[in-house]
């Protein structure tokens, strides 16, 4: 794999010389500072490319170019966005990058409840606490209807980890939930995350998944016949959330979408993270299977328990198999003959990260040590392979 870390840009506390210490050949970064749906220039890109490699590194892939809220709903400003989006698409080929990473989640990228999870070890992780979550929904954010998704049991255990909270918890549990966007500081106000799933009422998953395709459809072609390479990134956590539909949490989610627009530009960011949430998801299997069409990497493992929490564990521990997955990446790799550009997702803050403000789950140590176990279990399996 090409090894990569995600680099939020200048004011990233994680600079690229330590990213170049940690191992990297690359960064994968993206321009925060341009309004979704709005073109990025070639100077922009051309302006990042050359910060990047000022530290010799080169940009890799790109994280992410976002799609607008109004591309997902199909509403407003929709098409103008996606002659926006390949407009975009065109400065990135021009500037010679080939890789681009997106999402589909509506309103909000991942979710957790707690961003600085302590273990055992006294280092801290990303953590999403089913029953903090329900409080968050039913008694803080007060989503109208939202009773109605979860079970008497889930509603009475979560009244009762509320009850347990102090204020400040509560507040903490606010914040966290409505991180927003990453890259951006911003957080929602309650109103305002009300009225953006208010417009969500109407949107099912059928119906978000006709927009994706339809979006797919526009955008895929011109991604090849420019050499580029799409990538979407799966639900983070898989399954829906606040009422929202979620729409590639599953293998067959994926197949799905790659079937509406057939091409090797049309293609997965395949993150063991997000899709090892879910018992049902297959991961080894995945990369057999869908390989080919696998642009991007992100490697992180979970940890779930029978309540349905979930805490990011270390990146060779925890749910995901990481020697069954990367052994598939190895073979894959062989038989496309090329090196898939990777990153470890996440790290936990660790040693002097815990005395930094990095952005939640992109530590400089945390990650790097996850890097180097992933790069000592690819380079042992590709050996051992032959
Ligand atoms: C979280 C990331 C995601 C990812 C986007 C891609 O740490 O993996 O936010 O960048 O979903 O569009």
């Amino acid at each position: 794999m090409q090894q990569t870390m995600r680099w939020y840009g200048p004011q990233d506390p994680v600079n690229l010389w330590h990213i170049r210490q940690a191992g990297c050949t690359g960064v994968v970064t993206a321009l925060h500072h341009i309004p979704v749906g709005e073109i990025w220039t070639v100077a922009e890109i051309e302006k990042r490319k050359a910060a990047v490699a000022a530290a010799g590194l080169e940009w890799k892939v790109i994280e992410s170019l976002p799609v607008s809220e109004d591309i997902k709903k199909q509403t407003g400003d929709y098409l103008l966005h996606i002659e926006n989006y390949k407009q975009s698409l065109q400065h990135i080929a021009t500037c010679g990058l080939k890789v681009v990473t997106y999402n589909f989640m509506p309103i909000l990228d991942w979710m957790r409840t707690d961003i600085q999870y302590e273990l055992p070890d006294k280092s801290r992780a990303l953590y999403f606490e089913k029953s903090a979550f329900i409080a968050f929904d039913l008694f803080l954010l007060k989503r109208p209807g939202a009773e109605k998704d979860y079970t008497p049991l889930e509603i009475e255990q979560s009244r009762k980890r509320l009850e347990a909270m102090t204020e400040q918890e509560k507040e903490l549990l606010y914040k966290n939930t409505l991180l927003g966007l990453p890259g951006s500081e911003e957080r929602f106000t309650p109103e305002e995350i009300l009225a953006a799933l208010k417009q969500y009422e109407n949107i099912d998953a059928p119906q978000l998944k006709q927009h994706l395709f339809y979006f797919l459809q526009q955008v895929v072609p011109v991604a090849e016949s420019l050499g580029l390479k799409m990538a979407i990134h799966p639900d983070d956590p898989p399954f829906p959330l606040l009422g929202l539909p979620r729409i590639v949490s599953t293998e067959a989610d994926a197949r799905e979408l790659l079937e509406a627009a057939p091409s090797p530009a049309n293609g997965l960011c395949f993150c063991t993270g997000s899709y090892g949430v879910r018992p049902d998801n297959d991961l080894p299997g995945m990369v057999k299977r869908l390989g080919d069409n696998i642009h991007f990497i992100h490697l992180r493992s979970t940890r779930r328990d029978e309540n349905g929490n979930f805490f990011e564990a270390d990146h060779l521990d925890g749910d995901v198999d990481m020697y069954a997955v990367i052994r598939e990446i190895v073979l894959l790799q062989q038989r496309r003959n090329i090196a898939i550009p990777m990153r470890p997702d996440h790290g936990h803050q660790m040693l002097d990260d815990l005395e930094k403000e990095t952005y939640p789950g992109y530590s400089g140590i945390g990650r790097l040590r996850g890097l180097a176990e992933i790069r000592g279990l690819e380079l042992g399996i590709s050996r051992s392979l032959g």
